[in-house]
């Protein structure tokens, strides 16, 4: 039972209350909204084949992915709760063209809402974590147009991420720290778990998917070579590498033990810079990353920062341990300004670094 632990709700009220005086309780109020859609796609995932629900649609979403049914599902969840929550005057999310105003608008509507129903769902299939990611950002006063979503990071209210595991928990942040809360199944409450998460300053492990090593850019390469070369390279210790393709579940594990996540620009698809999009994946989890203590970088710059152009918008993200991502910008850095270090690639045998 969890009797004498602290709730969800009881842990936004005093959080809310302390640091979000004017519209504290409305933002509790949402975030527990959240976690009650975050409730119902735990238990669609967690039904997995038994439910009918897996594989793919014949539809495709406006990124040109083919949609799972799950996302479909996980999408209308969210959905379905922002506008019957009575909080939020309209609401963006990554498999929708265009964002969408609940209308007529509730009287207590103070928020906006970005979120990516189901990332990593082509893990779905195989029966490997993936996520929910959400963003709350503050509402204009009359209707809300394309303009009023593209805040930058910096700006949001509160943000976070579900886990779909074998436990399911949601990790938020309302800028007052990050926390995690674990999913009593038994009772239907999210339970603090992990109070004040701190991710450790420097790390021995990264996450990149190495299949697109040829079409990174040299800082990259760079960092990446020397993290393999191990006790024999330049970092004088030998380096780990994880790669689950969900970033939640790449980010959760960093958040857990530290680490470096990156999803760096690359020229595999020369009219995208990025795979990962700004407002639904980069920015909650950015602001997630930097309130536990760690970095968000695009490489050329703290992503949180960034002036967002387009809702659906794509940008490089290297996040997680300080150290790594600060090195990894350095490195950014000194190729930009022509100073950084030669290496040998040994994948291409040739001198890859002044290559453009
Ligand atoms: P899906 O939601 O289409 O599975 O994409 C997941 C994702 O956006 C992110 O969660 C992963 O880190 C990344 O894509 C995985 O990309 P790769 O396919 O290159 O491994």
């Amino acid at each position: 039972m969890h009797l004498g632990r602290t709730t969800l709700s009881k842990f936004l009220i005093q959080q809310v209350r302390e640091h979000h005086a004017e519209e504290g309780a409305g933002l509790a109020a949402l975030l527990v909204d959240i976690a009650a859609a975050v409730k119902a796609i735990s238990a669609m995932t967690a039904k997995g084949a038994l439910a009918g629900i897996l594989g793919s649609l014949e539809s495709q979403n406006v990124q040109g992915e083919t949609q799972k049914k799950l996302d479909v599902l996980s999408d209308q969840a969210f959905i379905n709760t922002f506008q019957l929550g009575g909080l939020v005057a309209g609401l963006a999310s990554e498999e929708n063209d265009d964002p969408i105003a609940v209308e007529p608008r509730p009287a207590c509507a103070n928020f906006l809402t970005l979120f990516d129903p189901l990332d990593g769902s082509s893990n779905i299939d195989v029966n490997v974590s993936v996520g929910s990611i959400f963003s709350v950002v503050r509402a204009p006063k009359g209707k809300p147009s394309l303009q009023d979503y593209l805040v930058p990071g910096d700006q949001q209210l509160a943000a976070g991420y579900a886990i779909y595991g074998p436990s399911t928990m949601l990790v938020l942040t309302v800028g007052q720290g990050t926390h995690g809360f674990t999913l009593d199944r038994e009772v239907g409450n999210f339970i603090l778990t992990h109070p004040n998460i701190q991710i450790p300053a420097s790390t021995s492990e990264f996450a990149i998917n190495t299949s697109n090593e040829r079409f990174w850019e040299p800082p990259v390469q760079r960092y990446v070579e020397e993290c393999k070369a191990g006790k024999t390279g330049v970092r004088g210790r030998d380096f780990n590498m994880r790669w689950i393709a969900s970033m939640v579940a790449d980010v959760h594990r960093i958040l857990m033990r530290g680490g470096v996540f990156m999803y760096p620009k690359d020229t595999k698809d020369p009219s995208k810079p990025g795979r990962l999009r700004l407002m639904y994946e980069a920015n909650p989890m950015s602001m997630v990353i930097e309130q536990a203590g760690g970095a968000a970088s695009t490489g050329r710059g703290r992503i949180l920062e960034v002036k967002p152009e387009q809702i659906h918008q794509r940008i490089p993200v290297i996040v997680g341990s300080r150290e790594e991502v600060e090195r990894v910008a350095k490195y950014h850095d000194e190729y930009d300004k022509g100073e950084d270090k030669a290496y040998s690639s040994p994948l291409f045998k040739e001198r890859s670094l002044f290559q453009n």
